[in-house]
């Protein structure tokens, strides 16, 4: 254990000198501006700021006066960035905002179609579920895909015929495209179906412009974290354009799921919406070129990457199919040997890699750079080669991208 501060700083220290020299590839993570930061910590930090209801006026600590005016100017600046009437900053991460969406909008035994996890899908009905009660009361089937991970939309609309499902969540943890939101909305409104989307790893491309707005498209709820290409501090929030369901997500979220709702967050939050607002769109332009360079190199080094027939990746990850090379896991494990940290699918079919590029985008490299990205991977995966040298050379390379860039001073 710790016995002094000199040594808890000397861990914190080792692990910021160790991750600066890794390629970070890890599509649920981002590095935020050194303005994000600073703004983590101060007196919020230590105060209760809760209200049981969706009424933030409704205050149950005294002391919140400034933090009420704090809370509703940055709700107002994030429903400004997403176009959005109204805005719950309280779920400490997307999943509790998911969690909150399904308790306050559905009733027992009600139909749910998401997307399994074998495709990549945050599993947020799947997981919920393993408490046996809500396996008895909440129903669920999952969306199909086809072989580009694209959402198979006559099968879709197939299921929507024959399951009446109350509510669909889109959204995942491997989205490489929109999804047909548009198209189903005539149908969902008619039938009564509560449209969701968990857009956690795509809210910074949202932000920008670069990515459709589910909102605007016609989903009921968006939900989201705002630390994955959405370049802030760990949190989360739930957004809609209904007053209604608002109150009833918010209410169910006041109730039972967050009482303290870590105010600390805001400041920094409120910082990293307006880098987004200034630099939005050319960060998440380059994003996106970024993840389809890699994908046309990682083909050209001799991979089977997803989605390729379509362009790689309208997001910030590609996925790639390694199952020629060996599992997923053990692959990834051998390279975070060489510095390069990725995601294997999860326990899942075992046979694919997440390779996301928010971050080193942020970290100033563009498309040309993408080629040394893909040529490590070809390194490990393919020529066997040691960990030692690709680590050695990571650590040269990633020297000349230190930066934190479309960021606030
Ligand atoms: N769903 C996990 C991921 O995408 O990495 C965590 O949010």
């Amino acid at each position: 254990m710790f016995s002094n501060i000199t040594e808890i700083d000397e861990l914190v220290n080792r692990h910021v000198l160790y991750r600066q020299n890794c390629l970070n590839l890890i599509a649920s993570e981002n590095c935020s501006s050194l303005a994000v930061r600073n703004h983590l910590t101060s007196d919020f930090g230590n105060r209760y700021g809760c209200y049981s209801t969706a009424d933030p006026a409704n205050r149950e600590y005294r002391g919140n006066k400034y933090i009420h005016e704090f809370e509703m100017k940055t709700q107002d600046l994030v429903k400004d960035v997403f176009g959005a009437a109204y805005a719950d900053l309280r779920p400490i991460g997307g999943h509790i905002a998911g969690v909150a969406s399904v308790l306050g909008l559905l009733s027992p035994h009600d139909l749910v179609l998401e997307i399994h996890l074998r495709d990549w899908g945050h599993g947020l009905v799947t997981l919920m579920r393993e408490a046996s009660h809500l396996q008895e009361s909440i129903r669920l089937e999952f969306i199909p895909f086809d072989e580009d991970r694209a959402v198979d939309l006559p099968g879709l609309l197939r299921m929507i015929h024959d399951l009446k499902p109350r509510m669909i969540i889109f959204g995942g943890s491997g989205m490489l495209w929109p999804e047909p939101i548009a198209e189903i909305k005539e149908i969902a409104s008619r039938e009564g179906i509560i449209l969701v989307h968990d857009s956690s790893h795509v809210n910074g491309l949202i932000a920008g412009g670069v990515f459709p707005n589910p909102l605007q498209q016609g989903v009921d709820v968006m939900i989201g974290s705002t630390h994955k290409s959405f370049p802030g501090p760990q949190g989360g929030f739930i957004l809609t354009n209904d007053g209604e369901i608002y109150k009833k997500i918010g209410n169910t979220l006041g109730a039972s799921l967050v009482t303290s709702h870590h105010l600390q967050r805001l400041p920094a939050l409120a910082v990293a919406m307006l880098e987004m607002k200034a630099f939005g769109k050319e960060y998440g332009t380059q994003v996106i070129k970024n993840s389809q360079a890699l994908g046309r190199y990682m083909e050209e080094d001799g991979f089977r990457v997803i989605g390729s027939a379509r362009g790689y990746s309208q997001t910030h990850l590609i996925l790639v199919d390694v199952s020629e090379f060996g599992s997923g896991l053990e692959i990834s494990k051998q390279l975070e040997k060489a510095n390069i940290l990725c995601s294997d699918d999860f326990g899942q079919l075992d046979r694919e890699l997440r390779i996301g590029t928010a971050e080193v985008t942020r970290n100033g490299m563009r498309e040309g750079d993408m080629k040394f990205i893909a040529d490590c991977f070809r390194r490990i995966i393919i020529e066997k080669e040691e960990p030692g040298q690709v680590a050695e050379d990571i650590r040269g390379f990633t020297e000349h991208y230190r930066d934190c860039l479309y960021a606030l001073k």
